[in-house]
C-alpha cells in the first residue's frame, strides 16, 4: 500500500488567466496576453486567446461542485492583478465580489483555496513602463499584494507570490514564448532580480500586517539536473545549471539570498543586475513559510562544446543533453521521469532545513484526448492514472524518508487554456467541451484520484 498522511492536501492547480475568461469584462484591464493576442492572434494555437478559456468567471460554481464530487480538500488558482486593480491603484469592486464569492464557494464545500498573485499575467499598463525590467514594478506589485491580503485575508490562509518566475524570465527575455519576446541575457537577469525582490517585498507586506495569520510562499518550477556522465566537465555543467535554474530561486527564498557562486559567475560576465543598498536585507528578512514545487521533467546537461565568455546565455556553462534512454510522453513529447520527484523531495529535506513544501504542479498534457472518450462520454485516461501512480509512489517514498511534503496538486483541474498552446494539450481531471458551452465531463482519472483521497493512498 502506498500511504500518505491523513491531513495531506489533495487538489489541483490552475491560474486566473488560464481559466477565468471574461478578459475585459467588469472593468478588467488587459494583461500582456490579452494585448498580444489582439496583435498577433495567428501565433496562438487554433487562434484561441485568453478571452476564450474555461469560462470560470461565469461557471466557477460548477467547478467547485466537481471539486467536492472528487473529495478534494484544496485548490490553487491565482488572482488577476488586472482585474483587482485595473490601473494599478483603484480597487475594482466587481473583482472583489467575484473573488470573494469564488473563494467562499470553495470554503463552503470543504476546499481550501491556495491563492497565487502572479501567473505570467503582467498588466499592460505596467508593461508599457518596462514591466519587470523597471524598478518601479517592485513597488506596484507590493501594493497589489497588500491590497489582495486586505481584501481576502480573512478567507485565504495560504498565499503564493509568484508561479514559476523562471518562465516569464526565460520565455520573455531569452525566447519568444512570452511577451515582450526579446533575447537579451542581461535584461533577463534584471527581470529576474526585480521579480525576486517583488516577491520578497510581498512577503514583507504580508508579515507587517498583524491581521495576516496564514502562510506565504512561492511556487517554483524545479527540474532536478542530471549530468551526461561522471566526467568532471559534465559534473561541472550540472553544478552550474543547478545554480542557475534551482538555487538562484530556492536559496533566495528559503535561505535569504542568491548563492555567492552564482553572483561571481554573473560578475565575471558583466551580467550583474542593478541593485539598491538595502535590497539584500529585504531578501534576508523575508524567507518563505513554504515552497510549492512544480515538477514536470528533469533537466539533462553536459559540458558546453566551445563556451563563449562573457556569457551570452546559460549555454556558456551547460548544454542540453538528449539522454538516449529517456521515456517520452507519446501524447506530448515531454520526458516522463517519476524518480525526479524523489530527487527534488530529498533536496528540500537535505539542503533547505526540511522546509515545508508541496507538489504544486505535476501532470501530463495530452494532445487529441477526445480519441479516448468512451460511449458514455468519459475520457479513459489510463495513461494519466499510470503517470499519477508512478509519481505518487516516489513522493510517498520521500515522505516516508522524512521529506516535509504537505500536499499534491495535479496540473490541472478542468482542462485549461495554455498560453500559445491554447487548448492543444489537455491536462485536467475533467474535460472542457468548448463547442458545448464549456460543459465539464468526467475523465477516469477523477474517479481514481477520489479513491486515493479517501483511502489516503492506493495499492
Ligand atoms: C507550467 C505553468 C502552467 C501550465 C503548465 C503546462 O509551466 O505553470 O501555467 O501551462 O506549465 O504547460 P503547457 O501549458 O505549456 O502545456
Amino acid at each position: 500500500m502506498i500511504k500518505f498522511p491523513k491531513d495531506f492536501l489533495w487538489g489541483a492547480a490552475t491560474s486566473a488567466p488560464q481559466t477565468e475568461g471574461a478578459a475585459l469584462a467588469d472593468g478588467k484591464s488587459p494583461s500582456t496576453w490579452d494585448k498580444w493576442f489582439e496583435m498577433e492572434p495567428e501565433l496562438f494555437f487554433d487562434q484561441v486567446g485568453p478571452n476564450d478559456t474555461s469560462n470560470v468567471y461565469y461557471q466557477y460554481k460548477e467547478d467547485v461542485a466537481l471539486m467536492k464530487k472528487m473529495d478534494m480538500n484544496s485548490y490553487r488558482t491565482s488572482i488577476a492583478w488586472t482585474r483587482l486593480l485595473p490601473d494599478g491603484k483603484t480597487l475594482n469592486p466587481k473583482a472583489v465580489e467575484f473573488y470573494r464569492n469564488y473563494f467562499q464557494e470553495m470554503l463552503d464545500n470543504g476546499v481550501e483555496p491556495i491563492i497565487n498573485l502572479f501567473h505570467f499575467d503582467m498588466p499592460w499598463w505596467l508593461m508599457e513602463k518596462g514591466g519587470w525590467e523597471a524598478r518601479e514594478s517592485v513597488d506596484h506589485f507590493a501594493f497589489y499584494a497588500k491590497t489582495a491580503f486586505e481584501q481576502f485575508g480573512d478567507l485565504i490562509k495560504t498565499w503564493a507570490t509568484f508561479n514559476e518566475p523562471l518562465v516569464h524570465i526565460e520565455c520573455g527575455y531569452m525566447g519568444d514564448a512570452h511577451w515582450p519576446k526579446v533575447r537579451d541575457f542581461k535584461r533577463a537577469i534584471q527581470v529576474g532580480y526585480h521579480t525576486m525582490l517583488a516577491h520578497a517585498k510581498a512577503v514583507e507586506a504580508y508579515r507587517t500586517n498583524p491581521h495576516n495569520d496564514g502562510k506565504i510562499g512561492i511556487i517554483l518550477n524545479l527540474s532536478p539536473v542530471y549530468a551526461k556522465s561522471e566526467e568532471p566537465a559534465d559534473q561541472e555543467a550540472r553544478h552550474k545549471a543547478d545554480l542557475i535554474y534551482i538555487r538562484s530561486f530556492v536559496d533566495t527564498v528559503a535561505l535569504g539570498y542568491f548563492p555567492e557562486e552564482l553572483i561571481e559567475m554573473l560578475r565575471e560576465s558583466d551580467l550583474l543586475p542593478t541593485t539598491i543598498a538595502g535590497d539584500r536585507a529585504i531578501f534576508e528578512n523575508n524567507i518563505v513559510d513554504y515552497v510549492g514545487v512544480n515538477y514536470y521533467q528533469p533537466l539533462r546537461v553536459q559540458a558546453p562544446e566551445n563556451p563563449v565568455f562573457p556569457a551570452q546565455s546559460p549555454g556558456a556553462w551547460a548544454r542540453g543533453y538528449n539522454w538516449p534512454e529517456k521515456r517520452i510522453n507519446p501524447h506530448r513529447g515531454w520526458e516522463i521521469f517519476p524518480e525526479g520527484i524523489y530527487t527534488i523531495a530529498m533536496r528540500m529535506k537535505n539542503d533547505y532545513g526540511n522546509m515545508p513544501w508541496f507538489i504544486s504542479e505535476n501532470g501530463m498534457g495530452v494532445e487529441g484526448e477526445e480519441q479516448f472518450m468512451d460511449e458514455n462520454g468519459i475520457i479513459q485516461d489510463d495513461y494519466r492514472i499510470e503517470f499519477l501512480e508512478e509519481h505518487l509512489e516516489y513522493l510517498a517514498k520521500a515522505i516516508e524518508e522524512g521529506s516535509n511534503c504537505f500536499g499534491y496538486h495535479m496540473w490541472t483541474f478542468s482542462d485549461c487554456w495554455s498560453w500559445l498552446n491554447a487548448y492543444k494539450n489537455r491536462y485536467g481531471y475533467y474535460r472542457i467541451n468548448r463547442d458545448d458551452n464549456y460543459r465539464r465531463s468526467d475523465k477516469a482519472s477523477s474517479y481514481w484520484m477520489k479513491n486515493v483521497i479517501n483511502q489516503h493512498g492506493f495499492t
